[in-house]
């Protein structure tokens, strides 16, 4: 059997879907894929590529696969890569090689000039510091190992990327499928070791206690759990902002919103007041500490779960208790006890977005929010950076079991409309919600095809600021002037209106506040479509917080 054959044929038996860009240095297993059962969807960048399997990933909870060619198709690739790194997002890349002729020759591993075949890379020490395992695949009897080993750590421990890159001779070469070596799986000692004594007494003493829910829960399978665990103890939560919103929604009477420097007032006096912080299956990176994190939950005595030893170790949060678990198998441990928590009842104050300044020529975003929420309940939202994620995640309402995806860790301006095309793949060709600014969607535009190729029914809003909206502020605020960031100091737009239009797509504006009312007809329209919100350049947002900032004094607890 052919090698390229017998690779699409094991990805038949792991995905439906595969997200690829095609080239001469990936003849064989393209020709493959074509013959395959599988659902190809041919992106127009490698960068598009991967972040569409980051959002296929997050969706399913099952592993996304790419396919892109040597050389540029590799380094096209690795902003996806790192994005699925740092967020724990399980994809598997699959690159070509040159053939093993064309390699460069090395010296203990070292290559020892800089390329002998065309579009030849060493793509491998490239994207080692970000994936779980790259290695090229040099002989032909070793693609079985590989691909389960590959398989294997993508989706065990703390779920991550991993690549297989495959010169164009082994794609090609003949194996005999029933001799392939495969890989043995560790075996798991399941011993977990939890001092659930210990935290069950310090759970029963506090006043204040205060749980964080990551998406480490969900990653490990955990989300049933962590409902009936609310459910059970009744314990107030809340959400690390942007890397697990859909986990815990409103329906929870004890939830206090999404925590963390742009986060919610109430979540954010949660972490500054309580006695307790319960923190599981999340890493809280700086956004969630603040950047003076000295000063993160001093009162609290904490207890962090983590699969990563080395997260409960990090210098930029101090963990009492560090519990190195699974954590679905925590909070089933956790599930097992019985105890009355004690009750600390914090204020839920939603952004309303009558306190903000409504202009009679914008849309007020917080207006816009407000809308959106009342017609995209059950569809997934897919947002990249800046405000167009940022005060979505602030003011969005969704329910439970809606989907909420961004890259949290990375932050990639034009992540927003992969990642939605990922997720709509995902949920079976179903709409999804895609929020992208006016200058972050620039930089994966040309995916726009692909989305009007396979009809996805994606609802793209565009958030027209006038250009960079936070790189402005940001300039403001340090230099008191602007550069880099609109029309008047360098970067400019496209009408989108023409462009839209002129590349097939539906088109919808919404000018001021007063055209809200077609958010519900963009919700409703059958297919895909982008709607262009015109948003004031200056409108206020949330005001930040850091860590501190909404602690009281202890005798005004009134516990
Ligand atoms: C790939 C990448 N390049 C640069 C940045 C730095 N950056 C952060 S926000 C931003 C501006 C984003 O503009 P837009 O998408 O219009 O959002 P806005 O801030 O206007 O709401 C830039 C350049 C980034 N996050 N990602
Ligand atoms: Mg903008």
């Amino acid at each position: 059997m052919k090698l390229s054959d017998y690779i699409v044929k094991y990805l038949e038996k792991i995905t439906d879907s595969v997200f690829l860009l095609s080239g001469g240095g990936i003849m064989h297993l393209v020709d493959s894929f074509g013959k395959s059962n599988l659902d190809v969807y041919c992106c127009h960048h490698e960068q598009a590529a991967a972040t569409a399997a980051e959002g296929y990933a997050r969706i399913k909870n099952k592993i996304g696969v790419v396919c892109v060619t040597t050389g540029p198709g590799g380094t096209n690739a690795i902003t996806g890569v790192a994005g699925a790194w740092l967020d724990s997002i399980p994809i598997l890349v699959i690159s070509g090689q040159v053939k093993r002729d064309d390699m460069m020759p090395r010296q203990d591993g070292v290559s020892t000039i800089r390329q002998l075949g065309f579009q030849e890379i060493n793509i491998i020490d490239l994207v080692k510091p970000i994936t779980k395992y790259a290695v090229t695949i040099e002989k032909e009897d070793q693609i079985l190992f590989h691909l389960e080993k590959a398989l294997y750590l993508a989706t065990h421990g703390r779920p991550g990327p991993v690549w297989l890159d495959i010169p164009l001779d082994v794609q090609a070469a003949e194996i005999e499928s029933e001799k392939l070596e495969s890989f043995k799986s560790p075996a798991v000692s399941h011993s977990e070791n939890i001092p659930m004594a210990k935290i069950i007494e310090l759970l029963k003493k506090s006043k204040r206690p205060l749980l964080i829910a990551g998406n480490g829960i969900r990653l490990a399978g955990g989300e049933e759990i962590l409902w009936k665990v609310l459910e059970k103890f009744k314990i107030n939560a809340v959400t690390p902002i942007f890397s697990a919103d859909d986990l815990i929604t409103y329906e929870y009477s004890y939830y206090l919103g999404r925590q963390g420097m742009p986060g919610n007032e109430s979540a954010n006096y949660a972490v500054d007041n309580c006695d307790l912080l319960l923190i599981i299956g999340e890493r809280m990176q700086l956004t969630q500490t603040s950047y003076d994190y000295q000063k993160f939950a001093t009162q609290a005595t904490k207890i962090m779960v983590d699969i990563d030893e080395r997260e409960l170790k990090k210098k930029t949060i101090q963990i009492d208790i560090p519990v190195l678990c699974d954590a679905r198998i925590f909070l089933e441990e956790l599930y097992k006890e019985d105890i009355t928590l004690n009750r600390w009842d914090v204020e839920v104050k939603p952004i309303n977005s009558n306190d903000y300044p409504q202009k009679k020529k914008y849309v007020n975003v917080y207006k816009f929010l407000e809308e959106l929420g009342k017609y995209s309940k059950s569809m997934p939202v897919a947002t990249a950076n800046g405000m167009a994620s940022v005060a979505s995640h602030q003011a969005l309402k969704i329910s439970k079991g809606q989907r909420f995806i961004t890259n949290a860790g990375l932050g990639q301006m034009g992540s927003g409309l992969p990642l939605a095309i990922g997720a709509s793949v995902a949920a079976g060709k179903k709409p999804v919600i895609c929020m992208e600014g006016d200058g972050s969607i620039m930089l994966n535009l040309q995916d726009l095809q692909t989305v009007l190729h396979h009809q996805l029914p994606l609802k793209i809003f565009i958030f027209n600021n006038n250009g960079y909206y936070s790189i402005r502020n940001t300039h403001l605020k340090y230099f008191n002037r602007v550069f880099a960031a609109d029309p008047d100091s360098g970067v400019s737009l496209p009408n989108f209106e023409k462009l839209i239009i002129g590349w097939g797509l539906s088109y919808r504006r919404i000018a001021n506040n007063d055209e809200l009312a077609k958010v519900k007809e963009v919700i409703k329209f059958q297919g895909p479509i982008v709607c262009e919100l015109m948003i004031d350049p200056y409108q206020p947002m949330l005001s930040r917080w850091e860590a501190g900032l909404l602690r009281k004094k202890v005798e005004q607890y009134g516990v």
